[in-house]
């Protein structure tokens, strides 16, 4: 049902990752959206790390927490990207009661599922914290998130030993007219009980717009920006995510992404 990305696609947008990439070496002061571009030749220089990535992380340890910024180098406004509103009256429903009736669900390789309403969620502790988000399609964008660590949330469903993932279903399809297009993403344990990885309901110290992914978006501060599921409304527990969507662990990931989008 995934339609493949077309090459040229696929080589522009790895293009643009690795002037993310650059832009982060670099160590730019990004305030707010900027948009990053830098030369091909350093561009192409850079390409050659692509794939090195995960194995680096892995063999010298990742960096333990994601760089936190300031209240000053906050964007006026978190540009959207992506899905700015899921297609359907269902969602339009949610918007208009205010989520009343919106659950979070916590199922699959739990002892305990769950199904918290905005309320509950948002009388649990939270963490504040101000970040930057970076899309591979060349942007970054700095934010205040505020939201319960999914580490508290995994405690309270208590993961069953062999659940060695966790999935973010989300409400919006790519494609209205195709079930199958849902958004969905994975992380494993590592970043899920990691301490910046939350499930947010604020931003910049607001309800999170719709725009963003209301009414909860997880924020997953050591991953790339598709790794940051929006309109997040079931987090399974699984041993491995092949029997979900493509298979390979995220709905970009199976137009062809890299399941590891850390930076
Ligand atoms: N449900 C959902 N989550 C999503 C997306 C989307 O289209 N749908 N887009 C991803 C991408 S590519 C990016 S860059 C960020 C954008 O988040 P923002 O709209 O808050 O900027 O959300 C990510 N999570
Ligand atoms: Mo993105």
């Amino acid at each position: 049902m995934n339609k493949p990305v077309p090459r040229f696609q696929q080589r522009r947008e790895r293009r643009q990752f690795f002037r993310a990439g650059l832009g982060l070496a670099a160590g730019g002061a990004l305030a707010g959206c900027d948009a990053i571009s830098h030369s091909d030749m350093a561009v192409e220089v850079l390409r050659s790390a692509e794939g090195l990535s995960e194995s680096v992380h892995r063999l010298l340890g990742r960096r333990a927490m994601a760089q936190e910024f300031a209240p000053a180098d906050i964007a006026p406004v978190f540009r959207p990207n992506g899905t700015t509103m899921p297609p359907g009256p269902d969602y339009a429903a949610m918007v208009a009661d205010g989520f009343a009736k919106w659950r979070l669900k916590v199922d699959g390789l739990v002892r305990q599922p769950q199904a918290w309403s905005l309320e509950q969620l948002r009388a649990m502790p939270a963490r504040t914290q101000i970040t930057r988000h970076d899309c591979v399609e060349g942007w970054s964008c700095i934010g205040q998130w505020t939201g319960v660590r999914l580490s508290h949330v995994l405690r309270l469903a208590q993961p069953a030993p062999t659940a060695k993932f966790v999935v973010f279903h989300c409400l919006d399809r790519m494609e209205a007219a195709d079930p199958a297009s849902v958004y969905y993403e994975s992380i494993d344990m590592d970043d899920a009980l990691h301490e910046q990885t939350i499930l947010a309901w604020d931003l910049n110290g607001r309800p999170l717009p719709v725009a963003n992914g209301a009414p909860l978006r997880a924020r997953i501060e050591r991953q790339l920006g598709y790794k940051q599921p929006k309109y997040v409304h079931r987090i399974e527990l699984v041993a491995n995510f092949a029997a979900i969507g493509g298979g390979l662990g995220g709905y970009w990931e199976d137009q062809g992404y890299n399941w590891y989008g850390g930076i």
